[in-house]
């Protein structure tokens, strides 16, 4: 991602990046084997796609970047919770990730379902104590509370898992993605608008932005999943045909799916017309995540 993304969002990584490792320093307090697990898997290798957009979106509202980074690292906790609860065994049993071996399989599965249990509030404490005013504490719980919960993330992960072998259409297959993934980037958009005090006509274009740039997102990973390299990847490929899973690309075909993930970026970009020229570097990291090996 280094050579894609400008040197101000590098600048926004390593921030994030710096915060997060505060954020999991717990002291005597926390079971050594606790933390240890929690930090393996948040501070690995990561693309930090949704901090991203958190700390950028706030930015294009104008707002400090500062003032987001609590969000920023309250998104990935709760991001880095479901990778480690979804490669779990009664899940999708995986046992790479972020180019090392998943939470279960480096510590063990107790460990691994605790350290997500652990970071789910974690993230909202970040939130409630570190935002800039009580009243935007408030609202970015809510929000992420809503996106991460059981109508939205997890209610998409239910429904994808109920979805394995079984005759679902492209109606569905939208609906399953537009929760499980494309609601916790939508939402990273808002948190950064909420933490800039932007209005509600521009949450409402981030939102909508972020949602058709969730289904771009998917849909590339699927594309990943067939033809991405494992090594690149750090993650194990191939994966959705043994599970049996519709993914557009089998349902669509493989060039149908390049057409509408550029579709939806295009029209993720669309939404952000009144922005302006502030809005720049979303549109270049809505592109990053078409045009990603990884
Ligand atoms: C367990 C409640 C619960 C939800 C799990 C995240 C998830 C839902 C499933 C993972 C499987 C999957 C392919 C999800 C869709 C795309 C996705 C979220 C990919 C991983 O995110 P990246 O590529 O990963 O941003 P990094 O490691 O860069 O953060």
């Amino acid at each position: 991602m280094g050579e894609i993304i400008s040197t101000e969002l590098q600048a926004f990584r390593a921030i994030v990046e710096k915060k997060l490792d505060q954020y999991l320093t717990f002291g005597a307090d926390c079971p050594e084997r606790l933390a240890s697990a929690m930090r393996y898997s948040v501070m690995a290798p990561a693309k930090r796609l949704r901090p991203l957009l958190v700390m950028q979106a706030a930015r294009t509202c104008g707002g400090e970047v500062e003032h987001a980074v609590p969000a920023a690292c309250a998104v990935e906790f709760i991001h880095t919770y479901s990778l480690i609860h979804d490669d779990l065994p009664a899940m999708d049993d995986d046992d790479l990730r972020r180019g090392r071996p998943t939470c279960h399989r480096e510590f063990d599965e107790a460990t691994a379902i605790l350290s997500g249990d652990a970071l789910i509030p974690l993230a909202f404490e970040v939130i409630a104590r570190d935002s800039a005013t009580p009243e935007i504490a408030a609202t970015c719980c809510l929000e992420l509370a809503r996106a991460a919960g059981a109508t939205q993330l997890v209610g998409g992960q239910a429904d994808d898992l109920a979805a394995e072998f079984s005759r679902i259409d492209v109606a569905k297959l939208e609906q399953i993605h537009l929760r499980k993934t494309a609601a916790m980037i939508a939402v990273s958009l808002k948190l950064g608008g909420i933490c800039a005090k932007a209005g509600q006509k521009q949450l409402a274009d981030l939102e909508k932005f972020g949602k058709k740039l969730g289904l771009a997102f998917q849909i590339t990973d699927d594309l990943l999943d067939l033809r991405g390299e494992q090594d690149k990847m750090g993650k194990r490929v191939g994966k959705d045909k043994v599970l049996g899973k519709l993914t557009y690309p089998s349902a669509l075909g493989l060039s149908a799916s390049e057409d509408k993930a550029n579709q939806m970026v295009d029209e993720a970009i669309l939404a952000l017309s009144d922005f302006g020229p502030a809005a720049e570097p979303l549109v270049a990291l809505a592109r990053f995540v078409i045009s990603r090996t990884r």
